[in-house]
């Protein structure tokens, strides 16, 4: 059996990590357009360092929970069933690594990685990022930027993504309002290849009828209960 799951902020929400759209997440204390485009980095990059360092070192703070944790150890059963798990996170911590999931495609990039703006090269990043930190090997002297992707981007490995997405028997979205695309549109592409759909979510999202079955509850509790 082939699994794929994707992942968003709910599934992080109770290592402490806030989600964005929920009553008190992100996006209600802070506003996108002003931290999460090309244009506000290019604007004001201040800004956007300090709300990326500050998520950052929450990030260094936070341990995985029960839902990282029963993730890792299905990805290790399908495996060994001969079956593999497609795990692909919209979120930019590395809980799932620490939990012990082998594969996981960070569409929406990595917190704890930087990226030149000059020659693109990645490198992991622990500490706070500035406009005075340059590249260590950029021959262009490049700046820095957080190795996430912002509304207008072109989220990460899409067409591995999609691939897996169309090979798969059964997807899962696990902990995510659907509300951004192109992740949004994965349920509605997996139900037109006739491979079954379920939700996972601490309530039905505005998309809960798109899928065939849904599962409500905080995801520490319901993903171990589905995995097992
Ligand atoms: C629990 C729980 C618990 C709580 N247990 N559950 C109109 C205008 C402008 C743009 C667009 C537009 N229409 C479409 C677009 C495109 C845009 C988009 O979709 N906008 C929409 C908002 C309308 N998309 C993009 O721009 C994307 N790029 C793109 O489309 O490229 C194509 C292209 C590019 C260039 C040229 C041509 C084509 C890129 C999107 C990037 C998103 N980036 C962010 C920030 C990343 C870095 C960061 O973290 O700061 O990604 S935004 C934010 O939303 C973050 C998330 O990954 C993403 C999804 O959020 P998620 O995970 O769903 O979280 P929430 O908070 O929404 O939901 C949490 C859920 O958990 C809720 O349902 C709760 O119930 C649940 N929950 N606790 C279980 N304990």
């Amino acid at each position: 059996m082939n699994v794929f799951v994707l992942a968003g902020a709910g599934v992080s929400a109770e290592s402490g990590l806030g989600t964005f759209r929920d009553k008190d997440g992100l996006w209600s204390r802070f506003d996108p357009m002003k931290l999460a485009t090309p244009e506000a980095f290019a604007h004001d990059p201040d800004q956007v360092h300090a709300f990326y360092n500050m998520r950052r070192q929450n990030l260094l703070s936070a341990e995985p929970n029960a839902a990282h944790r029963a993730l890792a150890r299905l990805e290790t059963g399908l495996v060994e069933r001969g079956g593999s798990l497609f795990l692909c996170t919209q979120n930019i911590d590395d809980l799932h690594e620490r939990a012990g999931s082998k594969q996981v495609i960070h569409m929406h990039g990595e917190l704890l990685k930087a990226r030149c703006t000059d020659c693109g090269e990645t490198m992991t990043w622990r500490e706070d990022l500035s406009v005075e930190v340059p590249c260590p090997s950029c021959h262009r002297s490049g700046g820095l930027r957080p190795h996430v992707v912002w509304f207008g981007e072109m989220p990460l490995e899409m067409d591995a993504i999609y691939d897996a997405l169309l090979a798969a028997d059964l997807f899962v979205a696990i902990g995510t309002s659907g509300s951004v695309y192109p992740a949004a549109g994965f349920v509605s592409e997996a139900r037109g290849h006739g491979i079954r759909t379920c939700e996972i979510n601490l309530e039905p999202s505005d998309n809960a009828r798109q899928f065939d079955e849904g599962q409500y509850g905080p995801a520490s509790e319901v993903v171990p209960f589905w995995v097992e």
